[in-house]
């Protein structure tokens, strides 16, 4: 490429300097300096060094040299280009842009002020293009589809832990609260119903203080008026493995500590609370983390009791609820000691104090506790034999009914806020629902969760594809531009894989979990034996071979299927199932309502069937609404203001999918010029014009094209815009540096004949 003339002060790309890293990607700089070998560079932040002549890449479109607002206006759209656009506006506090009617979002880290009374009216009623992209922009863009078309509309939002999704959600529900005008109950009960969800279902995690471990769809219905009518609150899979373990420096979910330091001395000693301390509750201590900075968990608890009572829970609805906390604090904290009887291990509860606790808040005999807790009932040839558990086992089948408890409560909670919120209708309303979900996963270890979210997000994919395609098309459509040769590959494949087609891993995860003799590793043969063949499927390498991996949308995953079928089984020892549907306190047996007899405790729906449910109706919902996108950035990982991460960029950008609006481009032409900027550029391709002015742009533009391109070159001549493909515009920019060349050497000629 060192044949290019780089002009002083020209924008160019530069290939990324002393890296390897996969997420690295080409940035902008100005030249200073161009020798035969090297060229001075200048970067964004006035840093000027040598880089080797050949990684100088290619000029850049007059789009990039700035940043616009909307992307789908950059000349050249590629991830480096988007990564740019989105840096400079960065810098200039602007953290949002748009992609057509998607709406990218960067987490400040900080309180901007940019959301209040004068931004809500500002906005109302007002185009997308007309102000700076804003969220309140969407929100009432999708407020006014909603009214003049009477349509459903959708806000999914995503993006990985910490980049903003869920105050984007609490943003969004502002907006429409405010715009909806009459400050009604209703309205308020919705935007208390978050304090609860919040404190149930979030937690302190190394990634977010605040991070929510439960994906949710909030679905907010108004009347033809525009009034806020009602809402309903749909969750998904509530991280539960949270309940009785920490990693270092996270916490439990929020209610625990709020409780503990919210509730008065009396209260404590009705839930046997003696320890006010969270390190003096197993459940809580693990992560050896207690208390948040900037938040305090009295006030939140007091802030949690209001938001209940504005959603109409009665005391002693609150008071069951709180019992069944404590009940799980001191679950945690009972002591097993391990046993032999006849050369068997058992074990023995050696903690009469709690036991007593628990069995007297979850309203059940304390014998009949102790046996469940320690023993298991088997049906053997049509009658119950009970066995001993070793303390392991003990322990184990303790923290499976502690999740499930919890997890039940948290589901009770959402119906309750429902029963409130939900108001039912006679005539059919429309609707704006905002989906606040986990974006796409790839840890060291992946498990089940991760399987069963990136599903969710593959079919957030194909829905989000769908929806940038059909912009793409509108745009070729508007520019009267033929579109029907370009093809685009979409995820299907992986859908079938994971869970649509006869035979994929979901179904043969629940054979697997419903077959008596099925391990974690025989599951993993089943899935080789099935599916090794297929290029989407991973077989581990020689040093993963316990692994299997799916070659995602964003990359590959490899899971790892140990605790698969328990996890997907999700169930807990039938014993304390029976015991529990006894208990006296009501709530309780409400969590666990039927009546099932043990042997058939093993049809009850696997969380593969429960969660696919899910999606499919989730996907049902969206698919009948119209779409807008938020993709939320998390700029770095220390939770700091004005610090943006390159390269962590990149690689959330790729794992939103965003880079597929790049990729459905590169299907078509990836380059567009706007006829007079064109012409401006390549002028010098043919004979002197005259002033611009006086021209007719388009010709000229097509004039240029027939003279420096082959005559056969894919181009189309739309009515604002020229569409090139790279290896056109790669060819008009290297005749313009030869032409460019030439005429500096003949001014270098003429002067030195001058002198
Ligand atoms: V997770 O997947 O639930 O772990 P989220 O939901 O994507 O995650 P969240 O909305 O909780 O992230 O944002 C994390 C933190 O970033 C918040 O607690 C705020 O401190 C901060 N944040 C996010 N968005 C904004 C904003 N628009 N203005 C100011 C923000 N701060
Ligand atoms: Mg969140």
């Amino acid at each position: 490429m060192s044949e290019f003339v780089r002009q002083h002060g020209e924008y160019v790309w530069v290939k990324p300097q002393n890296t390897t890293s996969e997420f690295a990607v080409p940035f902008g700089a100005r030249i200073v300096r161009t020798e035969k070998t090297q060229t001075l560079v200048c970067d964004d932040r006035n840093k000027q060094f040598w880089v080797p002549a050949g990684d100088v890449l290619k000029a850049m479109h007059i789009t990039s040299q700035e940043d616009v607002e909307d992307m789908i206006t950059l000349g050249d759209l590629q991830e480096y280009t988007i990564l740019r656009n989105l840096q400079n506006r960065y810098a200039k506090q602007l953290i949002y842009t748009y992609t057509g009617s998607m709406l990218v979002a960067i987490n400040p880290y900080q309180i901007l002020p940019i959301y209040t009374n004068r931004e809500i009216q500002l906005y109302r009623n007002k185009s997308l293009a007309e102000l700076p992209p804003h969220i309140f922009a969407i929100s009432d863009n999708a407020f006014q589809r909603l009214q003049r078309l009477k349509e459903n509309q959708c806000v999914v939002i995503s993006g990985e832990s910490g980049a903003g999704k869920t105050e984007s959600t609490k943003l969004i529900l502002q907006y429409l609260a405010a715009i909806s005008g009459k400050h009604s109950w209703i309205e308020q009960q919705i935007i208390e119903a978050n304090p609860i969800m919040e404190a149930f279902g979030n937690a302190k995690t190394v990634r977010n203080d605040n991070s929510s471990r439960f994906g949710k769809y909030i679905e907010i219905r108004f009347t033809p008026q525009g009034a806020i009518q009602g809402a309903r609150i749909q969750q998904y899979l509530l991280e539960k493995s949270r309940i009785v373990f920490q990693s270092r420096d996270e916490r439990n979910y929020h209610i625990f500590y709020c409780m503990l330091a919210g509730l008065s001395t009396a209260e404590r000693e009705r839930l046997k609370l003696q320890e006010q301390s969270p390190s003096q509750y197993h459940y809580l201590a693990q992560g050896g983390c207690f208390t948040l900075p900037g938040r305090g968990d009295a006030k939140d608890f007091a802030d949690i009791r209001a938001a209940m009572k504005v959603l109409s829970f009665k005391p002693e609805e609150v008071w069951s609820i709180l019992s069944l906390l404590a009940a799980i604090l001191h679950l945690g904290n009972l002591r097993f000691t391990a046993t032999e009887v006849a050369n068997l291990a058992t074990a023995e509860i050696d903690d009469t104090p709690n036991l007593q606790r628990v069995a007297q808040l979850l309203g059940i005999p304390i014998s009949a506790l102790n046996a469940a807790l320690t023993q298991r009932t088997i049906f053997v040839h049509g009658e119950h034999v009970t066995t001993s558990l070793s303390k392991e086992a003990a322990i184990e089948g303790r923290d499976a009914f502690v999740k499930s408890l919890y997890d039940g409560i948290f589901v009770r909670i959402v119906r309750r806020i429902n029963e409130t919120i939900n108001k039912q209708v006679d005539q059919p309303m429309n609707s704006i629902g905002v989906l606040d979900i986990f974006g796409f996963e790839n840890f060291d270890n992946n498990s089940f969760e991760q399987l069963c979210i990136n599903y969710a997000n593959e079919n957030l994919q194909q829905f989000f594809v769908g929806h940038i395609f059909k912009m793409e098309q509108d745009e070729y459509q508007n520019e009267h531009i033929n579109w029907q040769h370009i093809e685009f590959q979409d995820n299907q494949q992986i859908l079938d894989l994971i869970g649509m087609k006869p035979m994929n891993l979901m179904s043969l995860i629940d054979e697997e979990s419903k077959f008596p003799k099925g391990t974690d590793q025989t599951l993993l043969e089943k899935l080789h034996v099935q599916h090794g063949n297929r290029s989407i499927y991973v077989k581990g390498k020689t040093t993963q071979t316990s692994l299997f991996g799916i070659r995602h949308y964003a990359g590959v995953v490899m899971y790892n299927p140990l605790g698969f079928l328990e996890k997907n089984r999700d169930s807990f020892s039938g014993d304390l199932r029976t015991l529990v549907q006894r208990s006296t306190n009501k709530y309780l047996v409400d969590i666990f309502p039927h009546e099932m007899p043990m042997d058939t405790a093993k049809k009850q729906p696997t969380l593969c069937v429960k969660f696919r449910n899910s999606l499919d109706m989730l996907m049902r919902t969206l698919s009948q609404a119209h779409p807008y996108f938020i993709r939320c950035i998390k700029p770095n990982e220390y939770k700091e203001p004005k610090n943006f991460d390159k390269e962590l960029c990149v690689r959330q950008l790729r794992y939103s999918g965003m880079m597929e609006t790049a990729r459905i481009r590169r299907a078509g032409y990836p380059i567009r010029h706007a006829y007079r900027a064109f012409v401006e550029r390549y002028r010098l391709l043919v004979p002197p014009v005259g002033p611009l002015e006086q021209c007719d742009c388009r010709k000229l533009a097509r004039q240029i094209c027939e003279v420096a391109l082959p005559a056969d070159s894919d181009r189309q001549y739309g009515k604002t815009k020229l569409f090139l493909r790279d290896e056109d515009v790669a060819s008009l920019e290297l005749q313009r540096s030869q032409l460019m060349l030439k005429s500096i050497v003949t001014i270098q000629r003429g002067i030195r004949r001058v002198l």
